[in-house]
């Protein structure tokens, strides 16, 4: 039976060969060298048109009745930063590394909730046996959700939540814990201020738990501890560098009193870099700044001086996910949260850490 699903699928990095998970520096030869996976990775790339769904219908796996195969619906957000890239890089990686036992779907939403809930609809017409998404913000997932549900089909939160009215209609939630991180990054804040100054806060996408959280740790643990701090701006840069950096360039424009930053993610870390160095001024020096995810480029920035911290979120949860998916495929339960173990990092510690840096 033909179904159709979204062309950017299970085959699409595949055939990339520079694929690596976060658990190996390079992809063995066989996952480049497979024919028809790079052939049809390839054609995808090729192909795909740039938002919603493919034209072409595709040969869909197998249902998971007929299939002793982990089948895995994963319905990935986008492309919005390197950590979001590691993560699906782990994700891909390691299907490719366990193909005898996984079959993995995969779908770019392209940043859109609409897309990823296409995307969630054909995996429950597909009949996979887990669906696995970070769901781009918190709110209207109900229908979705419900859907899948009442197929029969346990769903897997990745590393984002979704609002408390959908507690009872998913599975498991894989991911690290946002209040934790945004108090970490205002401890870091604090202290290179000792306790006085201006701070500007680069927020991340709109509605989306991992922003909404950030924040409030950030927030609060500012104002616990450190009452001299103000927040004098906080503004969404939607976790990307480009509008970090243009977000920045506004924040500079209007006050010359900033004495930090604090980005809810690396990404726009990294862009409100550039803004402040066009500006004439010392990222790092002049300028604390604090980032959220450890990613690779971070820590360069560190060694470089030019960034103070970074408070580390981990995307490597293929090997959680997958073998989540297992667990719930044969019908054991799992822990409602399960939470990663994230790190703190200072521009002292970024040289040490830098060559472990696998995202
Ligand atoms: O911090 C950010 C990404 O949901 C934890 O999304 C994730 C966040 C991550 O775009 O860089």
């Amino acid at each position: 039976m033909r179904k159709k699903f979204l062309a950017v699928s299970l085959a699409t990095v595949m055939g990339l060969g520079l694929l690596t998970g976060c658990g190996s520096e390079s992809a063995p030869a066989e996952s480049a060298s497979e024919p028809a996976a790079t052939e049809e990775a390839a054609s995808a790339k090729e192909e795909a048109p740039a938002e919603e769904e493919a034209s072409a219908e595709e040969e869909a796996p197998a249902a998971s009745s007929a299939n002793d195969k982990l089948v895995v619906g994963f319905a990935q957000i986008g492309q919005e930063s390197g950590w979001r890239d590691g993560e699906t890089n782990d994700v891909q990686w390691y299907a490719a590394q366990h193909t005898d036992t996984i079959d993995l779907v995969f779908a770019d939403a392209q940043q859109k909730q609409e897309n990823q809930i296409k995307a969630i609809r054909n995996f429950i017409d597909m009949g996979v046996d887990v669906i696995a998404f970070p769901p781009v913000v918190e709110t209207g997932w109900e229908a979705v959700l419900t859907e899948a549900q009442e197929a029969g089909i346990p769903v897997i939160l990745v590393d984002r939540g979704v609002d408390e009215s959908c507690a009872d209609l998913y599975a498991t939630q894989i991911s690290s814990d946002f209040i934790w991180e945004g108090a970490q990054a205002a401890d870091i804040v604090g202290d290179l201020l000792e306790g006085k100054g201006n701070v500007v806060e680069l927020e991340g996408t709109v509605g989306a738990s991992a922003a909404n959280e950030r924040k409030e740790g950030f927030d609060n643990e500012l104002a616990d501890k450190y009452p001299d701090i103000q927040i004098i701006e906080s503004q969404t840069g939607d976790f990307t560098r480009a509008l970090g950096k243009e977000v920045m360039e506004s924040f500079l424009k209007s006050h010359n009193d900033i004495d930090a930053v604090f980005a809810h993610n690396d990404d726009m870390a990294l862009g409100a870099i550039e803004a402040i160095k066009e500006a004439g001024k010392k990222p790092g020096e002049d300028i604390v700044i604090v980032g959220c995810d450890g990613v690779k480029g971070a820590f360069e920035a560190m060694v470089a001086g030019e960034m103070n911290g970074t408070v580390e979120c981990n995307p490597c949860l293929a090997e959680q996910i997958f073998d989540t998916a297992a667990k719930l495929k044969a019908g054991e339960t799992v822990d409602k949260w399960i939470v990663s173990n994230d790190g703190v990092f200072r521009q002292e510690d970024a040289e040490a850490e830098l060559p472990n840096r696998t995202y």
